[in-house]
């Protein structure tokens, strides 16, 4: 008796291989598929391995081998084939490899194997990891809110400008960082000599404190203070139907002594604007929130507001705590009102001011007030870049360097002082 294990393409082809080195007394006593061939492991193909016994005596009943998914080897049994040569073996192998080339996910893997080996004959190097000091400024940047593309300038800059002498200087690398965040940040300036009266519009989303901001607004020029003189202004507002709209900005009115006049359509505004653009220097005009996803009511709002004329300066209104996403897309959906400049309130509200910056940058708008408190009028100064890169958390900020280098005109700056 004597145990054999053959290996074949196919269960018959193995079967003969088995029969023309042990004879037809042969009993089989398990099976399993194999892979077989090929090269580094590709081009290889399934294939049959038996594990049996030769016997000199015939064994009692070959059929009854137990079988179940095979045909039985001495119920059917193939006519034996001639022996397969070496030769012939070798043909099959460099066959299958032919064909190997018409299926693509092979093809795709040599390829990338090919490009692999190109790159390691050719000595090309390894993406370099990031110097740490970029990786701490990125997590900085992070942790202020920037939006991924405003990171992704601010790093690809360091690699660009900074040596790896100044790369090892961190306080350098987080000055230059600052320098050009400063940079990004563009302050609106009012036009010297403006057309009587100045007509300044605020249009933004519900709840960002438009009307507050009239307010304030409306105190800073119409009072005067930190050595202005105070001008004639108008406060108008189309937000005459909400449920204590009115009572709001008529309680402004009074406490302040500056008139307000509400309006309810596009020839009511007209008409109060010429009724009164003699005698005021400027119409501060509050408008209804809106949401962003409304623009049919978006649109109204922007046909009543046509009747301020082109040379209106609308201001977009934005809560600094509103998130990234939500920035762009209101920045987006009021765009319609050509607006000049971005108002940020509620910059007490959050320490995180690189969701406005980012925003800002990426879209080219300049911002020109900040509102910093519900206090009329208080809280309310003309944007400075000073006053967000002191809000940037993480950096050690050098105050004096960063106000010489974005000095603004005192002139031009509000403040209630
Ligand atoms: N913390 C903080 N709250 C503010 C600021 N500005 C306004 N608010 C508050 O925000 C709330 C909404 O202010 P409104 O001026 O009524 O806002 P609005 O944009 O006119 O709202 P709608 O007319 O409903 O669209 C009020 O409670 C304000 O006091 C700010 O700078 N900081
Ligand atoms: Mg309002």
């Amino acid at each position: 008796m004597e145990y054999f294990i053959e290996q074949a393409l196919t269960y018959t082809e193995c079967l003969n291989k088995i029969r023309m080195k042990y004879g037809d007394r042969v009993t089989i006593l398990y099976h399993k598929t194999i892979r077989m061939g090929g090269f580094l492991g590709l081009f290889t193909k399934e294939g049959v391995e038996l594990t049996g016994v030769a016997t000199n005596t015939p064994p009692r009943n070959l059929t009854a081998l137990n079988l179940p998914d095979y045909p039985s080897a001495s119920k059917n049994p193939d006519p034996p084939k001639k022996p397969v040569s070496f030769e012939e073996e070798k043909k099959k192998v460099i066959e299958s490899a032919g064909n190997a080339k018409k299926d693509p996910t092979l093809q795709q893997v040599l390829t990338e194997v090919r490009t692999l080996k190109e790159k390691i004959d050719a000595g090309v190097p390894q993406q370099n990891p990031d110097h740490a000091h970029i990786n701490r400024i990125n997590e900085i940047l992070t942790l202020n809110d920037f939006s991924p593309s405003f990171r992704l300038m601010i790093t690809e800059r360091i690699k660009k400008e900074c040596s790896l002498d100044m790369l090892n200087d961190y306080e350098l690398v987080q000055d230059k960082v600052l320098e050009w965040i400063g940079e990004s940040i563009s302050i609106y300036k009012e036009e010297k000599f403006q057309k009587k009266p100045r007509i300044l519009a605020l249009v933004g989303p519900t709840g960002v404190g438009k009307t507050t901001t009239i307010a304030k607004l409306a105190a800073i020029y119409g009072i005067g203070n930190a050595g202005r003189r105070p001008i004639n202004v108008r406060m108008v507002t189309i937000d005459a139907f909400r449920i204590g709209a009115r009572a709001q900005l008529e309680a402004y009115s009074t406490i302040m002594s500056l008139p307000v006049s509400f309006v309810d359509d596009y020839d009511d505004l007209k008409k109060t604007i010429a009724l009164y653009s003699e005698e005021t220097d400027m119409l501060l005009v509050d408008t209804i929130g809106k949401s962003p996803r409304d623009s049919a009511k978006l649109g109204e709002m922007k046909q009543l507001l046509d009747a301020c004329g082109p040379a209106a300066e609308v201001h977009l209104t934005l809560a600094a705590t509103t998130k990234s996403s939500d920035i762009k897309e209101i920045m987006q959906q009021f765009e319609p009102f050509s607006y000049r400049s971005v108002l940020v309130t509620k910059l007490d509200e959050t320490i995180r001011v690189g969701n406005v910056i980012s925003a800002l940058a990426e879209r080219r708008k300049s911002v020109s007030y900040i509102t910093d408190g519900q206090k009329v009028p208080n809280n309310i100064q003309t944007a400075s870049v000073v006053r967000f890169l002191i809000n940037i958390e993480g950096f050690h900020v050098n105050r004096a360097k960063i106000e010489s280098r974005f000095h603004q005109d005192e002139s031009e700056q509000i403040q209630w002082r």
